[in-house]
This record gives structure tokens, C-alpha cells and sequence, in this order.
């Protein structure tokens, strides 16, 4: 099956790429934008011999990246077109679902509670933005709207419920619950990337780390304290220094990785800050991580990797109709991406059906 072997076709921002793929078992793959080819690109993360593959191709400028397993899409900010773009596995399309008065710039996604993306807005009036993607309207909403002076790239922490926000040129990492902004950082300028540990439980459940990289090539580590009424900073490391400018950094926790962008692509076990290139680009932006990508065809609506009785459940659960709106949670039944979960669906199911 190599039906969705091309994520394609925004309007006139994407033009097709191609190369066919099935992924049944789940396979940790690194994603990044490249603004200068005007591309989204992946490799998968840990096999040496892996090469980087295009998703997709256009004419705009992609910043931030996220992968929403919710919705098995990555999305991604284009700053010059002002667009945030979905590209769905489960349709082979790109879909522009926001177009704004400015530039995006960094993007983050989360799968719980609810499935959401937010992005940083840098324009005559800085903002973060975030979509609700669990309503079918995808509404979009600003969150924070003051405070900011420039804002690169930021992080939801969903387990304390914080944002996290490099702010560029006017320096540091801010932080905030949406009822204001603390900068509990020392002065850092030219933060422009940031990702986050947010769920440590040994030794101290309430002790995230903030990992950040400056426009001049440094990556550091900030250990947060939630102890007092706003959140503190007990300590902020150098872990690495002489890079590029860092655009992007993404977490791999389970194997105590971060992943930098600087135009090339490294990965840094971010204890001891040993340094490994794997991608020889010079134009990798934003990057995102993606533990356990499957994509084994329309019909594996669990993502898990095979077309068996638990997909057929859900599939026949959703069906709503032909031009009937699917219920809420049956986005991944969508296989032609045209709002409804009908006969069309169950055609496809069925022959996609590979049994237990
Ligand atoms: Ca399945
Ligand atoms: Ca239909
Ligand atoms: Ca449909």
C-alpha cells in the first residue's frame, strides 16, 4: 500500500515529494524544517545508516514543528506565508488550518489532556497562539498577548501547567500559567530555543528541567524549583557551547538525548554534553522527536501497527454518514479527510483489513 507516500498540496505553498513507506512497528524518527529549500524533512533517529527522506516541498519558510499523534499530522509554522499547516498521515494532505496577520515562528503540539498545538507569534503584536484540535472547528485562541519581546520558540510543560518561552533578542526564558509571565531565569539573551523535562519522578517529582540554546551556540540547562510561589531557578548550566545559532531542540527521554538544531542536526546526551552529528545540513530549523511512529495504512486508527478487530471496532463506531460530521474523537477514521466517516471509510477499511 503506498497510498499516502506523498504529504502534499497546500494551496500553492506545497508541491509533492515523494517516496513510499510502511512503518508497522513503532520506529523513533527525528522531523525538521529547512526554510531555505522551503522543506519538511525526517530520518529516522537512531539507525546509522539512515538518510534523510523530504516529506514535503513548497515555497514558504517552515519554522517550528510538531508531531500530534492524536491526529497522526505534523504541523509546522510557515513565517512567510503566516500559515500553520497540518500534514495528515491519515489523508496524505497538508491542510492550512490557521492564517494570521504575522510570523509563526516556533510551534510545540501535546496529546493530553486534550490534543492541542501552540505556536509563537511574532509580529506588531507578539503573541502565543493555540488550537484546540480536538474540536472539529479547530478555534484558535491567544493565550498570552503581553510580556513578550521575542519570541522564538516555546514549550508546554502540561504536568505543571506552564508555558515555556525563549524570548529571543530580549533575552531569557519566561514562564508562565496564563495568569501572568515570570522570568525566573538569570539573565540569558538570545534564547531562541527551549524544550523541557517536565515529568521527572526520581529523585524529586516536582524538578523539571528547562534545556534552552542561545543564538550563539550554547546550549543550557535550567533546573526549576516549584517549591515557592512562583517557579525558581536553582541552577542554570552551559551544557555545550560552540555551536551555531541554536534553532531548535527536541527531548528524547527515555534515552537521555536532546536533539539540536543549529542549521546541522546533533544529538547530545545531555548529561555529559557529548555531541554526535547526524544530519550534514545547513539549513535544519525547527526539529521535533517522534518516539513511535507506525504508519501501517488507513484502517490502523489505534496506531499500532497492524489493520485487526480493535481498528474495525472503532471504525464501525465512528461511521456517521455520508456528509454527516464524524463524533469527536473519530478525526484518524477520516481517511478521505472530507469531515464525515461513511461507506467510503468502511470500503477502504476493508480492504485494508490484515486481521489480528
Ligand atoms: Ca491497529
Ligand atoms: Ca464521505
Ligand atoms: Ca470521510
Amino acid at each position: 500500500m503506498s497510498r499516502r507516500c506523498a504529504l502534499m498540496t497546500v494551496g500553492l505553498v506545497l508541491a509533492v515529494t515523494s517516496s513510499a513507506w510502511a512503518q508497522t512497528t513503532p520506529t523513533p524518527y527525528i522531523y525538521w524544517t529547512e526554510p531555505d529549500t522551503s522543506s519538511i524533512k525526517r530520518q529516522e533517529a537512531y539507525d546509522p545508516e539512515a538518510l534523510p527522506e523530504d516529506i514535503a516541498v513548497g515555497q514558504g519558510s517552515p519554522r517550528g514543528i510538531a508531531y500530534v499523534r492524536a491526529r497522526h499530522s505534523l504541523f509546522f509554522a510557515d513565517s512567510t506565508f503566516g500559515f500553520i499547516i497540518e500534514l495528515s498521515y491519515v489523508t496524505g494532505q497538508g491542510n492550512i488550518i490557521f492564517e494570521g496577520d504575522g510570523a509563526p515562528g516556533g510551534l510545540t503540539g501535546t496529546t493530553n489532556p486534550d490534543p492541542m498545538i501552540l505556536w509563537t507569534h511574532i509580529g506588531q503584536s507578539h503573541r502565543v497562539r493555540q488550537c484546540d484540535l480536538s474540536d472539529p472547528a479547530l478555534p484558535t485562541t491567544d493565550l498570552v498577548t503581553t510580556g513578550l519581546g521575542d519570541p522564538r520558540d516555546l514549550y508546554v510543560d502540561t504536568l505543571h501547567e506552564l508555558i515555556y518561552i525563549a524570548d529571543g533578542d530580549a533575552g531569557n526564558i519566561k514562564v508562565t500559567d496564563l495568569a501572568g509571565i515570570t522570568n525566573p531565569d538569570p539573565f540569558i539573551p538570545h534564547t531562541c530555543a527551549v524544550t523541557a523535562i517536565a515529568g521527572i519522578t526520581d529523585p524529586d517529582p516536582y524538578y523539571p528541567m528547562v534545556f534552552f540554546g542561545d543564538e550563539l551556540g550554547s546550549v543550557w540547562r535550567a533546573d526549576l524549583d516549584f517549591t515557592g510561589p512562583e517557579p525558581a531557578v536553582d541552577a542554570v548550566t552551559e551544557i555545550r557551547g560552540g555551536l551555531l545559532a541554536i534553532s531548535g531542540l527536541a527531548i528524547d527521554e527515555d534515552n537521555d538525548m536532546l536533539w539540536v538544531a543549529d542549521g546541522a542536526i546533533w544529538n547530545m546526551d545531555f548529561v555529559g554534553g557529548n555531541l554526535t552529528a547526524v544530519v550534514f545540513s545547513n539549513d535544519a530549523h525547527g526539529i521535533t522527536y517522534v518516539s513511535d511512529f507506525v504508519d501501517a495504512g488507513p484502517g490502523d486508527v489505534d496506531l499500532d501497527g497492524d489493520i485487526d478487530l480493535d481498528d474495525y471496532g472503532t471504525v464501525a463506531g465512528c461511521l456517521s454518514g455520508p456528509t454527516t460530521a464524524y463524533p469527536p474523537g473519530c478525526v484518524l477514521c477520516d481517511f478521505d479527510g472530507d469531515g464525515d466517516v461513511d461507506l467510503s471509510e468502511f470500503a477502504t477499511f476493508m480492504v485494508s483489513y490484515t486481521g489480528p
